[in-house]
């Protein structure tokens, strides 16, 4: 067993297999933070590890919903409210076949600490459901949305629990659940981030995840003494919001990101990715990669039957920085080697957990720049919680005041993180920097908040 599994089998008494990626992420935590518990006793007597790890509570709801052809959908929900130490709690929520409990959890308790390095007042949560938003229509998703939200208004509210989009809900979704969460409230509140501008979002939320991986990786580069990002090739992974828009950041920095991927294949265009082309086909039309090379014959679309054996296509590109921006556990030990032995100097995690264990293992030991998720896609729950903070006032920020906020909350993200790992004996290792950083805040406050 595990020392993750270890740590809450006594408050939950199954052996679950979806909470894999739970255990992965506390694994990873634990490890980083023991000289923290070790230097300092005041961890262990207030018990925070053993209170951290378990969720404030988990809501599981059923949705029910029509489809167009009139059929009755069952689908399940869920919010997991993690822990609230340092402000509302505050994570998106996903919409993909594949969502269970677990990857709930895995989510919530990253956003935990990723929020607590935002110096942001933001707690840690996340929600979703097994609803799969491909191939439904625009009334779908709004009745689908419309069902959620009949549930989870209950349990949200902008000084309780504010979520935002995810894998699967964007713009669209955010604004379907917000619409629903006014009818049956009758209040027009911040309750969720990610709104469409037109009625109470930020300004820059959509690039937000995307330009704040680039932010933090040139910084991450200055400050360990390697090129810049500049004219350099980049690889990225994912082709929805945060892949989309570290592309634009790469492309107006005068990076050439060649590649990018959705679940069915590897999109490689050599000369350099035709953003507006990706967005048509991405954000517009919602269909395959393989369309693009219909008008751009010198790319090349590798699907995923065709990728080489335990490896993905896309991490087999020569690079000198890559940006894994899909989904977790993307890039394996394999796929860290191969980008090792083409030259790669830098992999910065735009998606959650995109790296495996052994693939960081091996990337850190290499000497590469590793920027782990938890401080290199901060950007998204920084602008959220600008947006919190203009729906309250009830004001709106410029774009470029927007983005001049956001690069510098990046930059000083990536200065904690390093300066903390300097501090704990660890300089580079950015893993083991942002997850004492992030635990360390929450901690004091659950301390000073008394159990
Ligand atoms: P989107 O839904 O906009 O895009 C997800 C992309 O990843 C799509 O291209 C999708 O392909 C691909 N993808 C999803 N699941 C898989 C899978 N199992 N295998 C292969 N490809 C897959 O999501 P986001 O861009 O918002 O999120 C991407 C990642 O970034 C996630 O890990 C998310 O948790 C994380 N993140 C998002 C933030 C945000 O602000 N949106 C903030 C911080 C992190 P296809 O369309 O074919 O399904
Ligand atoms: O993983 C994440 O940080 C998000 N999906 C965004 C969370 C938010 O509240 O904006």
């Amino acid at each position: 067993m595990s020392i993750a599994q270890d740590k809450i089998k006594k408050y939950e008494n199954s052996d679950c297999q979806q909470d894999d990626v739970f255990y992965q992420a506390m694994e990873e935590v634990i490890c980083s933070i023991a000289p923290l518990l070790e230097s300092d006793s005041k961890y262990k007597r207030y018990a925070i590890l053993d209170r951290l790890v378990v969720p404030d509570r988990t809501i599981k709801f059923k949705v029910t919903w029509l489809n167009d052809a009139n059929e009755i959908q069952v689908n399940t929900g869920y919010r997991v409210q993690f822990n609230n130490a340092l402000g509302p709690y505050k994570g998106g929520l996903r919409f993909h076949p594949t969502v269970n409990e677990g990857i709930l959890k895995f989510l919530g308790f990253e956003q935990i600490l990723k929020n607590s390095l935002t110096g942001l007042p933001v707690g840690g949560g996340k929600g979703g459901s097994d609803f799969d938003p491909k191939g439904k229509s625009d009334f779908e998703i709004m009745k689908f949305c419309s069902a959620f939200m009949t549930e989870l208004h209950k349990y949200i509210g902008p000084r309780i629990d504010v979520p935002a989009g995810d894998i699967g809900v964007g713009g669209r979704e955010i604004g379907f659940l917000f619409g629903e969460y006014k009818k049956i409230t009758s209040s027009y509140e911040g309750v969720l981030t990610g709104k469409p501008f037109v009625f109470g979002g930020s300004l820059m939320r959509p690039e937000a995840t995307g330009y704040g991986a680039v932010y933090f990786t040139q910084q991450m580069l200055e400050i360990e003494g390697k090129e810049s990002l500049e004219g350099k090739v980049c690889t990225v992974s994912g082709a929805g919001n945060v892949a989309l828009h570290a592309i634009e950041k790469l492309q107006q920095i005068g990076a050439i990101p060649v590649s990018c991927t959705d679940s069915r294949g590897t999109l490689y265009d050599s000369r350099g990715v035709d953003l507006a082309l990706l967005k048509e086909l991405k954000l517009e039309r919602r269909v395959s990669l393989e369309e693009y090379v219909l008008t751009h014959e010198s790319a090349k679309y590798i699907p995923v039957s065709e990728y080489p054996e335990h490896a993905h296509a896309v991490w087999d590109i020569p690079c000198y920085a890559a940006f894994p921006c899909a989904t977790q556990n993307e890039l394996n030990e394999i796929d860290a080697q191969n980008l090792i032995t083409n030259g790669c100097e830098s992999v910065t995690e735009g998606a959650n957990m995109p790296s495996t264990p052994e693939a960081i293992a091996a990337i850190q030991s290499h000497g590469l720049c590793f920027a782990p998720a938890k401080a290199a896609n901060a950007g998204g729950v920084v602008v959220s919680s600008f947006e919190m903070s203009q729906n309250a006032a009830m004001s709106r920020w410029t774009f470029e005041e927007v983005d001049e906020k956001l690069k510098l909350n990046m930059q000083q993200i990536c200065t904690r993180v390093a300066l903390t790992a300097k501090d704990y004996g660890v300089e580079g290792n950015y893993v083991d920097g942002a997850n004492i950083a992030g635990f360390k805040k929450v901690a004091d406050a659950m301390i000073a908040e008394g159990i």
